[in-house]
């Protein structure tokens, strides 16, 4: 039986896929998007997996789904799916979903060139820059982003002791810089960031807590920021990000170069108004800023969080009418371990 017709187009964010599906969305409970992003994860999350899994996807596979805004001030919703789960915010997600929508005229902007978007992780705004019939760049004002553990010391087995930092930047990211037993990106193939991304995340998730103080719902390290250097001469910094079970971000990360800003930031090595130019493990870039600081309570107390901003663009470069048929033995993907 037909359990769902999805009519999606396909995109890439500096080189990292967003397929944003245009119908066939789950009517979602819930007044906040966070409300709905819980509705979506225990009712409707067989969408997702028949979406973004092998054979309709691809261990990088990431999307979102557009809906009617859940605030009075915003032009519109997103709701992240990707391999690893509903992201409570995905910035190379909403660079790619806020290009193909645009482009297609599925969102209206109240006003021309700005939008203001509701997503599970608060809200963001937007800015973004048209040429003809094209969206050529998206600027992403984000939710706050804060350094939650510094130079933290963990052991993995095989590999032997880290100190890394975790910070927030939409989801939380665990950074770990070149030293002893982590050379930096440039030093290792993609091979060896799949091999122990994983370990070490699991491994920091034992002995970090990571809750979101304003939202309970938004809780753990799910992604992982190797750094190192950059390949071009422009870029400040260099990053691969490790999401889901095998996947290396092609894009720059948005919430992972917003964590990045706010623990160089709470390290005084980046102040308000320094531009971040941050590049993936492709050599795509991002434009990050500070552009200002916000006071937010947490556990430990009052600290002061960074409001991130990172521009990028996005191709539309196909479209795509998919079946989830539950007569197919893998309606509902899978993933090759
Ligand atoms: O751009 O925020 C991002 C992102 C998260 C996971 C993959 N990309």
């Amino acid at each position: 039986m037909i359990k769902g017709i999805f009519n999606c187009l396909d995109a890439h964010t500096c080189g990292n896929p967003v397929r944003l599906v245009i119908d066939g969305h789950p009517d979602l409970q819930g007044k906040t998007m966070s409300e709905k992003r819980q509705d979506f994860i225990n009712n409707y999350d067989w969408i997702r997996q028949g979406l973004m899994f092998e054979p309709r996807g691809h261990d990088m596979m990431s999307g979102a789904f557009i809906y009617p805004p859940c605030s009075d001030n915003a032009d519109a919703a997103i709701l992240f799916i990707e391999t690893s789960g509903c992201l409570p915010m995905c910035g190379h997600g909403t660079i790619g979903a806020i290009t193909t929508a645009l482009q297609q005229g599925i969102i209206q902007p109240k006003e021309q060139g700005k939008l203001i978007i509701d997503v599970p992780a608060g809200q963001i705004n937007i800015t973004y820059q048209q040429q003809g019939d094209k969206i050529s760049a998206v600027k992403i004002f984000n939710v706050p982003a804060y350094l939650a553990h510094e130079n933290k010391q963990i052991a993995v087995p095989g590999l032997g002791k880290l100190t890394v930092d975790v910070a927030y930047g939409g989801n939380y990211y665990l950074i770990v810089e070149p030293q002893e037993n982590f050379p930096g990106i440039e030093q290792w193939t993609a091979d060896k960031i799949l091999r122990w991304s994983p370990i070490v995340r699991e491994v920091a998730n034992k002995v970090l807590t990571c809750v979101h103080p304003e939202d309970q719902t938004v809780s753990g390290i799910s992604h992982v920021l190797w750094t190192g250097k950059p390949q071009q001469k422009n870029s400040v910094a260099a990053n691969a990000v490790f999401y889901g079970d095998k996947a290396i971000d092609r894009s720059p990360c948005g919430t992972g170069t917003s964590a990045r800003m706010a623990q160089l930031f709470a390290k005084g090595l980046l102040k308000v108004g320094d531009t971040f130019v941050h590049e993936s493990y492709i050599g795509s870039q991002f434009t990050g800023k500070i552009e200002g600081t916000v006071e937010i309570m947490t556990p430990q107390g009052k600290i002061t969080a960074i409001k991130p901003s990172i521009e990028g663009w996005a191709h539309v470069y196909g479209e795509n009418r998919i079946t989830i048929d539950d007569d197919d033995p893998y309606a509902f993907g899978f993933s090759v371990k």
